[in-house]
């Protein structure tokens, strides 16, 4: 298949999926061809069968806000015409899956890629319910061809909130490369991190609010309180400032590392002894999964998706949203218990692989394309 994909080219979890896939399908002989404003991260070096086309924008004085979406639609519309695609993968619905509607709008019948759309999360949750996007966001994902979701929860609120019929909405979970993200990964940075032999708790988000930046600090502080640890924050945002500030007052400052933005992120994760993820929403939880892949112990709140990818009491611990007392008992319980800490470890590892590898996951996704493009996919209303 000759296949696009657009993304958020930069750190979101939703544009690695994208770009992890697209590199997956390349490996198994797609044409593959991404369409962004930037380079995916990801793609950082040459391959077989993948191209990168750069959406361009003229920076003219009249555009106060400049048009994206209607470029991204143009771009994907000539490479749509050159490369001759099958099909078009959009993730994240906002401006994407307008876009890709719109260049499918532009195409000579007969000659149309197939649109698949992609649900990630705040799409939904969030940006998407806002009244000066709503219409279009519910109008665009309704009219693609085929339409996933990362998480059963997700394909409930997209259903919920935007009527779209769930039985037209594919669940398909976020995967890992097993290769990459696992325990005995080289090289690890244990003793530069945590020097004096301190356990180590991990972080890694984008540090926005719905992250909740500051329960992982209050967490960390209980914890401390009960003996040696570090607590590393990897990735950047508008929470940061707040999060250090917290960790100041609290009198842990000297024990929190802020790395700042850092891959990869397996080299950190696999000498991590636990990963907290205390988030007031999260439809998949993408960096739980990889903690899991690397045998660190997830605790997180049991909201959203996160049920569906940390089992409770066997991966990690879930907690009500906000309880900082729990999640920190939780947190002392496996750091405290080496065998429980093993068990939690190994079951993670297994977890990730038997349910969310690569290998697994984009042979669904491949599956899911030939219905679509067979007409099955149960889209364009
Ligand atoms: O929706 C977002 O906030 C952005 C998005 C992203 O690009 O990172 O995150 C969502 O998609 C990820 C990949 O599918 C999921 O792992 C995250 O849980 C999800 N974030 C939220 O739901 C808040």
């Amino acid at each position: 298949m000759r296949i696009g994909i657009t993304c958020y080219p930069t750190y979101g979890g939703s544009g690695v999926v994208a770009t992890e896939l697209g590199l997956e399908l390349a490996e198994r002989g797609h044409e593959v061809h991404f369409v962004s404003y930037a380079q995916p991260f990801r793609l950082d070096r040459f391959r077989e069968r993948v191209y990168f086309h750069e959406v361009e924008m003229d920076p003219y004085p009249l555009f106060e806000h400049p048009p994206y979406s209607v470029a991204l639609a143009a771009a994907i519309h000539d490479v749509a015409v050159h490369h001759e695609l099958d099909l078009i993968h959009v993730h994240y619905a906002i401006p994407h899956a307008t876009s890709a509607w719109m260049a499918r709008e532009m195409l000579l019948p007969g000659r149309t890629p197939k649109v698949v759309t992609t649900l990630h999360g705040t799409d939904i949750t969030l940006t998407g319910k806002h009244p000066s996007l709503y219409s279009i966001t519910r109008f665009s994902i309704q009219k693609s061809d085929g339409i996933t979701a990362v998480s059963r929860f997700l394909r409930d609120e997209t259903e919920k909130s935007f009527g779209v019929n769930g039985g037209r909405i594919r669940v398909i979970p976020n995967f890992i490369d097993t290769q990459r993200y696992r325990r005995d990964g080289k090289p690890c940075h244990r003793a530069t991190l945590a020097p004096g032999g301190e356990k180590i708790l991990m972080h890694i988000s984008n540090f926005r609010p719905v992250k909740r930046v500051d329960d992982v600090v209050r967490v960390f502080a209980r914890v401390r309180d009960e003996g040696e640890a570090r607590l590393v924050m990897v990735g950047d945002g508008p929470e940061r400032p707040r999060a250090q500030a917290l960790a100041d007052s609290l009198g842990v400052a000297e024990d929190v590392i802020f790395l700042g933005k850092h891959t990869p992120v397996e080299e950190l994760l696999s000498c991590a002894d636990l990963f907290l993820l205390p988030s007031e929403s999260e439809s998949f939880g993408l960096a739980a999964l990889e903690a899991m892949a690397c045998g660190t112990p997830v605790v997180a709140t049991a909201v959203g998706g996160l049920p569906e990818v940390v089992e409770d009491g066997e991966t990690g611990f879930l907690h009500a949203l906000g309880d900082v007392d729990a999640m920190a008992r939780s947190a002392c319980r496996l750091l405290g218990d080496d065998g429980l800490w093993t068990r939690f470890s190994e079951a993670g590892q297994r977890s990730a692989r038997a349910r969310f590898s690569a290998e697994r996951i984009v042979s669904v996704y491949e599956s899911f394309y030939q219905e679509v493009l067979e007409g099955k996919g149960g889209g364009n209303s």
